[in-house]
């Protein structure tokens, strides 16, 4: 379920290059971001990581203002449904994906995006944390944290969220007959909380002893709230100009250099909380 981006996709994002270089000062970086469960074995699971590289306009939600639809689509549904339009609504040029599939504890997965520096420097995510009604993974600020430079050199290697940085979103009543992730339960219904965004994994009790849709049991009783859950990490590496390609015998050349680049590029570089 989990995997490298297949060599067919590597050429096409090789590809794309062509696409991104063209005006002076645009600098296209293959950013490779690896996100890791660390929570405890048999607690909390993630939906797919929705993610964004942009100019750090698009602000998800506000912590105590109520959660709107875009939010709300992560931390209810996982899907992102309305996060992906109201972010390209917001940034037409930002570059947007996700990562990976339900991510159990002790899970990892990757993938690989193509990034113009010049103009989006700024990474912002979402994640359902599961089970739950409406919690969530994701960062307030819409400037947190700034990726990359204007050259595209890596700012930050990784983010990592304890589980004292869960959000309830607020918006929906935990109740595990209206869950995700839960064995039985239905996450197409939901009975409103008319609440507001704040930090609490409170609601995460509800679910104690349920069993999840992975098929564990779920177990509250080793999170802590200085609990690391999750880190997402990061390498770049930059896409060959144009030209350079041009000169380069076959497309399968800049594929492996992009890999030594990136593992390359990987070491050496400071821990970003
Ligand atoms: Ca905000
Ligand atoms: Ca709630």
């Amino acid at each position: 379920m989990f995997h490298r981006i297949p060599r067919a996709s590597a050429i096409c994002l090789t590809a794309g290059a062509f696409a991104l270089s063209g005006p002076a000062g645009a600098a296209a970086i293959a950013v490779t971001v690896t996100i890791e469960n660390l929570a405890p074995v048999n607690s909390v699971s993630f939906a797919p990581l929705r993610l964004g590289f942009g100019n750090g306009t698009f602000d998800a939600f506000n912590q105590g203002q109520s959660a709107g639809a875009a939010i709300v689509s992560i931390a209810e549904g996982g899907s992102a449904s309305a996060w992906f339009p109201a972010f390209s609504a917001a940034e037409p040029s930002a570059t947007l994906g996700s990562v990976g599939g339900a991510l159990t504890p002790g899970s990892t997965a990757s993938g690989t995006f193509l990034v113009d520096s010049a103009i989006n420097r700024f990474f912002t995510f979402g994640t359902m944390v599961i089970p739950s009604n409406d919690l969530f993974l994701g960062n307030d600020s819409a400037t947190g944290f700034q990726l990359l430079d204007a050259d595209g050199n890596l700012l930050i290697s990784s983010i990592v969220q304890r589980a004292g940085a869960i959000w309830d979103a607020g918006s929906e009543i935990a109740d595990p007959a209206n869950a995700a992730f839960v064995a039985g339960g239905n996450n197409g219904l939901r009975t409103p909380q008319n609440g507001v965004v704040g930090f609490s994994f409170n609601e995460l009790s509800a679910f104690n002893g349920l069993t999840t849709a992975a098929g564990y049991g779920f177990d509250l009783s080793a999170l802590a709230a200085d609990s690391d859950i999750y880190r997402i990490s990061f390498s770049a590496s930059p896409v060959p100009e144009p030209t350079t390609l041009a000169l380069m015998a076959g497309a399968l050349v800049p594929v492996g250099w992009l890999g030594r680049r990136r593992r390359a590029d990987s070491r050496g570089t400071p821990r970003h909380e």
